[in-house]
């Protein structure tokens, strides 16, 4: 993408209404731009960090063995009322009438679309188990949307939810989404506690939510240590293995991590004054086993084994997209900027152009811009006639990984400097040198 042709409307002012770090680099480098309070537009270098969570977040559902599919964003408020949640979830959710008057709603979560859509053609425990998700925006109507995504009113959740014949078949499918969320948040390049949680609106009593150490963050938490020498499964767990997944999830869970809904004093007081943690925190994940809550009301049931009816055990996973990319910035900047982890970077390299119209400076950049692309690098050709000290400003504060930099002198010797945003570490390289490193 060459920048003259982008649109990335960078601000050179740090903007008033944003009070956390995250808020104020996502305003400043363009990627989103609040429509109303708690409503975000994703501005195109956002929507490419988006994109990339998402996919990330994909995978691991689908290693995990949850299937994608697509819900409306719009549901007939009869359902709600089927499960008994309409009157319940209050001033939260968004209530619309149609033309012909029918109660409508926008989603704040699907357990009950879900439940309709599976008792409607899955009849057998044969069908089991199965784990249905989509990635869908959700609005709730939140008192104090805020720290622009992080706590938004229209927000976007990959929410999965699985179906078993008993409870300890939905033990095994809780694991399963346990082990994926350990893999994607690892991969998204943050450290996240499972915490037992409690559950408010959604049901049950076996829970976790995810949680990102952050000063900025809105929940208190209480934990051991020792979390940060903790494994994270490997990409070629069984998911089969019923004791293999249990035996990560106890390891996971056994030490004192609670939020503090949960927390219990007396058990964390137990723990040595050097290994205890009392910290802020970003929930990015939710987890959640509540049996038959739903598909009791709502009728859902397959045959079993025993020739019986049997109402199914579910649980639903929540993993916040448009949140865990704030979550992220909190976790990785500096005081030029954002710093992504390559995973999620929103271009894994920017080439500097540091005298357009100059034949060799252009002639390199062409030559570098090309060959990245063609390795299927994602590469932003800085062509603009901003001056140098703006171009490298615009580079660390978008944190783009690697920067190449073209300049008249090193050219003419046929060379180029990189610089790792994240160490400033910077190497001469030939030209073809600089392709070879950055394409292997
Ligand atoms: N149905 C369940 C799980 S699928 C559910 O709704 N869980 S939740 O309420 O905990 O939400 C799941 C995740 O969505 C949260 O962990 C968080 O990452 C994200 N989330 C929830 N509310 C917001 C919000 N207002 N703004 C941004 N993200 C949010």
């Amino acid at each position: 993408m060459r920048l003259s042709r982008y649109f990335m409307p960078i601000l050179k002012e740090n903007p008033k209404e944003a009070e956390i770090v995250s808020h104020r680099l996502m305003l400043r480098t363009g990627m989103i731009r609040q429509q109303s309070q708690g409503i975000y537009s994703w501005l195109p270098l956002g929507k490419r960090v988006l994109d990339k969570v998402n996919a990330i977040i994909r995978e691991e559902q689908n290693r995990a063995g949850a299937i994608e599919l697509s819900m409306p964003t719009l549901q007939s408020a009869e359902l709600w009322q089927e499960s008994g949640r309409y009157e319940d979830y209050g001033k939260e959710m968004l209530r619309i009438r149609d033309r012909q008057d029918r109660p409508m709603l926008y989603g704040p979560t699907n357990e009950e679309m879900i439940t309709d859509i599976f008792r409607s053609s899955v009849k057998s425990y044969k069908s089991l188990p199965l784990n249905l998700y989509h990635i869908q925006l959700k609005f709730r109507d939140e008192i104090r949307p805020r720290f622009g995504t992080m706590r938004s009113r229209e927000f976007l959740m990959k929410d999965a939810y699985s179906f078993d014949l008993n409870q300890a078949d939905a033990i095994h499918s809780y694991n399963k989404m346990f082990v994926a969320y350990l893999r994607t948040f690892d991969r998204l390049g943050l450290r996240a506690i499972p915490m037992r949680a409690d559950t408010g609106p959604i049901g049950g009593n076996h829970s976790h939510e995810f949680i990102i150490l952050a000063d900025t963050g809105e929940s208190e938490v209480y934990c051991h240590k020792s979390f940060v020498d903790f494994d994270i499964p490997a990409a070629d767990t069984d998911f089969d293995s019923v004791d293999g997944l249990q035996s990560v999830f106890d390891k996971w869970t056994s030490v004192y991590a609670a939020t503090s809904e949960m927390h219990d004093e007396a058990a964390f007081d137990a723990i040595g004054e050097n290994d205890r943690l009392s910290a802020r925190g970003i929930e990015v994940g939710h987890i959640f086993y509540f049996g038959t809550k739903y598909s009791e009301p709502m009728g859902a049931k397959v045959q079993g084994p025993d020739g019986k009816e049997h109402l199914v055990h579910m649980g639903s996973y929540g993993i916040g997209p448009t949140r865990l990319v704030p979550a992220i910035i909190e976790a990785s900047h500096d005081e030029n900027g954002i710093i992504w982890p390559a995973s999620v970077a929103p271009f894994d390299a920017v080439v500097i152009n540091m005298k357009p119209g100059d034949e060799g400076c252009d002639t390199t950049c062409d030559r570098l811009y090309v060959a990245l692309q063609n390795a299927g690098k994602d590469v932003l050709y800085d062509d603009t006639d901003d001056r140098a000290g703006t171009k490298f400003a615009t580079a660390d504060l978008i944190g783009v990984p690697v920067q190449v930099i073209a300049g008249p002198r090193g050219v003419a010797a046929g060379e180029v400097e990189l610089k790792d945003r994240k160490t400033g570490a910077r190497e001469t390289l030939t030209i073809e040198a600089a392709i070879n490193k950055l394409t292997a």
